[in-house]
């Protein structure tokens, strides 16, 4: 089975992009497997290396949207795009607006090693 750590590479981790492709969002929500059984609604990929965003586990600890006090927030900017799916999209056709950003990202971390499993917010 998918780890929470694989999950989180699958759905968040883009290291080569971004692009300036408008239909990215569409490409890649289908091609990372966010597009079955219904449309993820909202998703952000986040494009730096993998160990930038694994440090964020040990960057500044904050309580998560959830309450849970695991969450994490980035002490830099990072490069984002934000996936949200438009209000006339209607699966299985996910149509998606794609939106370049550069913000801190808030991860929520778990285990041993200590690593990213679930992207709470961007601010
Ligand atoms: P997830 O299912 O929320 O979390 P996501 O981050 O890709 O997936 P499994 O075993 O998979 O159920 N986990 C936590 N979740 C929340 N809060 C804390 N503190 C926490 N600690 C551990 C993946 C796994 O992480 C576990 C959780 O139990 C899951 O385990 O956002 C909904 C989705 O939209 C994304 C982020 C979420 O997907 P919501 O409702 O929390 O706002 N998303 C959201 C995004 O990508 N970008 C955004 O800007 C926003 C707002």
């Amino acid at each position: 089975k998918e780890s929470r750590a694989k999950k989180f590479q699958r759905q968040h981790m883009d290291p080569d992009g971004p692009s300036n492709n408008p239909n990215y969002c569409n490409q890649m929500m289908r091609r990372r497997n966010m597009t079955e059984g219904r449309c993820k609604p909202v998703n952000t990929f986040v494009h730096e290396p993998l160990v930038d965003v694994q440090a964020i586990c040990f960057q500044g600890n904050i309580t998560c949207k959830n309450g849970q006090p695991n969450c994490h927030k980035s002490s830099s900017s990072m490069k984002i795009t934000d996936c949200r799916v438009t209000s006339g999209s209607k699966y299985p056709n996910c149509d998606y607006r794609t939106s370049q950003k550069e913000r801190h990202i808030i991860v929520a971390c778990e285990g041993n090693p200590y690593v990213p499993v679930h992207f709470d917010a961007s601010v």
